[in-house]
């Protein structure tokens, strides 16, 4: 299942809680989602989860070369899904690239099929958080 790995990679989060849900603090999630939510009516819009992708890929792009190279993203570009992400297989991920999968996650987020992400369906993405023993 893929998530919104590059969204969070040049966040104060860390970059590896982001990968996995097993990895992944709940709380984490909101504080992505409120961060993500511009006009904070509590739900994102394929707008702002792309503005978001945009900025983080600018971040993340230290050189300015318009693609994510190994070297920028660090551990993850050796993380199956830099790799699923990466469709022409240059080893970088363009922004290009990057839209697509964002747009692919969306839509596979919105269960609801209402156009917008709710704080749940962002969490499903996730995956369910783990039962507390
Ligand atoms: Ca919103
Ligand atoms: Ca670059
Ligand atoms: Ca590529
Ligand atoms: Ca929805």
């Amino acid at each position: 299942m893929k998530r919104f790995i590059l969204l969070a990679a040049a966040s104060s989060l860390s970059v590896l809680a982001m990968i996995g849900p097993s990895k992944a603090d709940i709380s984490d999630i909101e504080v992505l989602f409120v961060r993500t939510d511009e006009d904070g009516n509590m739900s994102l819009s394929k707008a702002e989860v792309l503005k978001m992708a945009i900025t983080q890929f600018n971040l993340v792009d230290e050189n300015g070369s318009g693609a994510l190279e190994s070297g920028e993203v660090g551990e993850l570009s050796s993380d199956g899904e830099f790799k699923d992400n990466d469709t022409d297989g240059d080893g970088a991920l363009s922004i290009e690239e990057v839209v697509i999968e964002k747009l692919a996650d969306y839509d596979r987020a919105d269960t609801n099929l209402d156009g917008e992400l709710s704080l749940d369906e962002v969490k499903k993405s996730y995956g369910e958080p783990k039962a507390t023993p």
